[in-house]
């Protein structure tokens, strides 16, 4: 484990000098020159944790199990999925800086304040490893801030989202023995904790850089029968026994992509999500999964491919298209890529 950018939790500043997300994101912010910008990432930190005390009430209250709808992409909703979305949306409504807003559980754009001088769109993931829910095990949320092209419209929203406007920001929460909030302006990625005594959410890791080995991979090896040729020689070679170069990784594969991707981050390794047989077209959504960590785990140093070009490379053509995936340590993706380009050779 590569300790340079690892940082214990005690050893975090939680005197009134303390650096919040609040402060970080204030100063982060107004070094881009977009003041107003803090706003929006204390109200997706606050519906953070507002998702987490849902969370952990979920089993107690019996909160738990679906509600016999299904997502746009065919998955059963959760109780907890619904609860999530709405807290998000109320929190990025208050913001008064988002047009609209595209989630795994909404169909269409959510429009907000598209006719106003709101500024940004926000695609997310209110609640990511929902199979993990029943067992009380890791979830997480992701974001995707997109800024307008044309703000003060309402007019074709949609086409704006794909085909004009720009990722500007992304990040994660964590809901796992911590809750942690990860998150990048496009530029450095900051991690905090929630220091539950104040609800505050403390910088616990500052300029975090993914280490370039060392860590393990993720992938779910019970759908090798369903993979290409590259991706079962790519595991091949993780699993030879090579000490001397560093082999075999080491498997950890939780079920949700934000606790595998968050130690990824923190001590190298790399998850995959390839596209395979039952998922032709990968598993995870571009726009609120894949784009977002995409940004941010290149910003940290890391590489984010769909196993055939960088994922900031892959076209958008729908709200919510998947993609194949490999993030994390850039040498580890690289190799994973030339697997894949070398069985289809
Ligand atoms: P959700 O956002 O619907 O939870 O889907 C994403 C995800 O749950 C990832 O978090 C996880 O890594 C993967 O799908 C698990 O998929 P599988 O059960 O097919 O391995």
């Amino acid at each position: 484990m590569n300790d340079s950018s690892f940082q214990r939790a005690d050893r975090v500043e939680r005197s009134s000098r303390a650096t919040t997300l609040p402060r970080h994101a204030a100063a982060r912010a107004a070094e881009r020159g977009e003041p107003r910008f803090a706003t929006l990432v204390s109200e997706i930190a606050f519906a953070a944790k507002v998702v987490a005390r849902e969370a952990r009430q979920a089993a107690p209250t019996g909160r738990l199990g679906t509600v016999g709808s299904a997502n746009a992409s065919g998955d059963a909703q959760k109780e907890l999925d619904l609860v999530a979305n709405r807290i998000f949306l109320d929190c990025l409504e208050a913001s008064g800086l988002v047009a609209g807003v595209v989630s795994e559980e909404l169909e269409g754009v959510e429009l907000q304040r598209c006719s106003g001088d709101a500024e940004y769109f926000v695609c997310l993931d209110p609640i990511d490893g929902s199979s993990n829910l029943e067992v009380g095990t890791s979830l997480g949320s992701i974001f995707g801030v997109y800024r307008r092209t044309r703000p003060g419209s309402c007019e074709g929203v949609e086409q704006e989202l794909l085909n004009e406007s720009s990722l500007v920001a992304g990040g994660y929460v964590l809901y796992g023995a911590a809750t942690a909030f990860v998150y990048t302006l496009g530029e450095g990625v900051d991690g905090f904790v929630l220091d539950q005594g104040i609800g505050e959410f403390l910088l616990s890791h500052p300029d975090i850089r993914c280490p370039q080995s060392g860590g393990g991979y993720s992938i779910n090896t019970g759908n090798s029968h369903l993979w290409e040729p590259g991706v079962l020689d790519f595991v091949r070679h993780v699993d030879t026994v090579a000490p001397d170069a560093g082999l075999p990784y080491t498997l950890r594969y939780s079920g949700a992509l934000m606790a595998d991707l968050h130690r990824i981050l923190l001590e190298g390794g790399v998850y995959c999500y390839p596209a395979d047989k039952d998922h032709p077209e990968g598993k995870l959504r571009l726009l609120y999964e894949a784009a977002p960590l995409g940004l941010l785990v290149e910003a940290a140093g890391g590489r984010a491919s769909s196993g055939r070009e960088r994922i900031p490379e892959v076209p958008r053509r729908a709200l919510h298209q998947t993609t194949s995936l490999a993030l994390g340590s850039a040498g580890y993706v690289a190799t994973y890529e030339r697997f894949l380009a070398e069985a289809a050779a």
